[in-house]
């Protein structure tokens, strides 16, 4: 037998060439990002009867979010114009992907974060691929503010999602989506943070049904959390909160092109409670075996409630997408959950408490 090459990934930009902007050869960072799997739900029938149900897991992103897909192309792009370092605000994902492209295509990055508001995991990445860590005494938003007003007139390459290459990126999600399924869902779910993922899968559907590719677009539906919900109350919000950090923004940078994303699409825009994570959060983990963090739980939180109001009907396909691995934020799932069983090292006591 020979080893055949079958199957082997090249990465968002390699992979999708055609659908994207030219990258010279040479200044192509890849981590292999994409390809991600597209889960079939098997285990919620209870809840969602005959629609079928799947799951865009972004967590298997090589550092462990959807993030990875906007900054190959941001870091690439940097490279190619020569760029010697990049910066971000972050609530700690984009900090994270963008270090670790960094460190990949030997440039400095700097990352701004808001002091105690980002998850462990996520901190520990910019750390460990050495990216310059500002934990500023504010939030996201503050976090923002500062850096667009240091690349106005300094030699660092901003890569938060104001940057168009991120966009790019990031639309492949829907691009895979399509080839998977071999058609567009019938909607598609996101947690919307700075509201980048529904302004590119938007993009990436839009681009495909252009192409002929696909005959029909998906329906966008965003999701909030509701004590960060600027889109949905229709102004900012100066004091987000949320226990999912990660979209704990409360002045979106494409405010308007999810606006136009929702519009466009016939989708909505709308606000889930931190209860309502948690719970989706955990029926994730507990009957799909699938661990998320708890911001890309809004999306599935918010499928249900669009289920229980209604909405959703059977014979729908409806793709969540699941943006980040549930170990980015380990202390949440141990805070929300029940204790380990203290048991003496004594085989008989451990059968008593396992119940036989
Ligand atoms: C897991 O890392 O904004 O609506 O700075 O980490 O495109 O912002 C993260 C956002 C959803 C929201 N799920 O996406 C950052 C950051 C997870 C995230 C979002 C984020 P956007």
């Amino acid at each position: 037998m020979q080893l055949t090459r079958k199957g082997l990934w090249g990465g968002i930009i390699r992979e999708f060439r055609d659908f994207l902007p030219e990258i010279s050869d040479d200044a192509i960072t890849t981590l292999l990002e994409g390809n991600t799997p597209l889960i079939e739900c098997d285990n919620l029938k209870d809840i969602f009867g005959d629609i079928r149900l799947l799951l865009k897991y972004e967590g298997l992103n090589p550092t462990g979010s959807f993030k990875d897909r906007g900054m190959t192309m941001a870091v690439s792009k940097a490279r190619e114009e020569n760029a010697k370092a990049i910066i971000c605000a972050s609530t700690g994902n984009t900090s994270a992907a963008a270090a670790a492209y960094a460190a990949k295509a030997g440039m400095k990055a700097f990352v701004l974060v808001p002091d105690g508001a980002i998850a462990m995991g996520k901190l520990s990445q910019a750390i460990m691929h050495g990216a310059m860590v500002l934990q500023i005494k504010g939030n996201f938003d503050d976090a923002l503010t500062i850096v667009k007003e240091i690349t106005g007139d300094y030699p660092v390459k901003m890569v938060n999602s104001i940057n168009p290459f991120r966009i790019e990126g990031q639309k492949t999600g829907a691009f895979e989506v399509c080839e998977h399924l071999g058609y567009a869902p019938t909607y598609h779910f996101l947690p919307v943070g700075n509201a980048g993922n529904i302004t590119a899968y938007w993009k990436g559907y839009k681009q495909y049904h252009h192409e002929n590719i696909i005959t029909h677009l998906p329906k966008m539906m965003g999701f909030q959390a509701d004590g960060a919900a600027p889109i949905v109350r229709g102004r900012p919000v100066e004091h987000p909160e949320t226990i999912a950090t990660a979209i704990k923004i409360g002045n979106p940078a494409s405010w308007d092109s999810a606006l136009r994303a929702r519009d466009e699409s016939g989708g909505v825009i709308e606000a889930v409670t931190d209860e309502e994570i948690l719970a989706a959060y955990k029926l994730l983990a507990a009957r799909e075996g699938v661990y998320c963090e708890p911001a890309s739980a809004a999306s599935l939180a918010g499928a249900i409630k669009m289920k229980k109001d209604g909405v959703l009907n059977d014979g729908d396909t409806v793709v969540c997408t699941l943006t980040g691995h549930g170990l980015k934020d380990p202390d949440i799932a141990l805070k929300s959950s029940e204790k380990p069983v203290k048991v003496p090292a004594e085989t008989k006591k451990i059968l008593k408490v396992m119940g036989f």
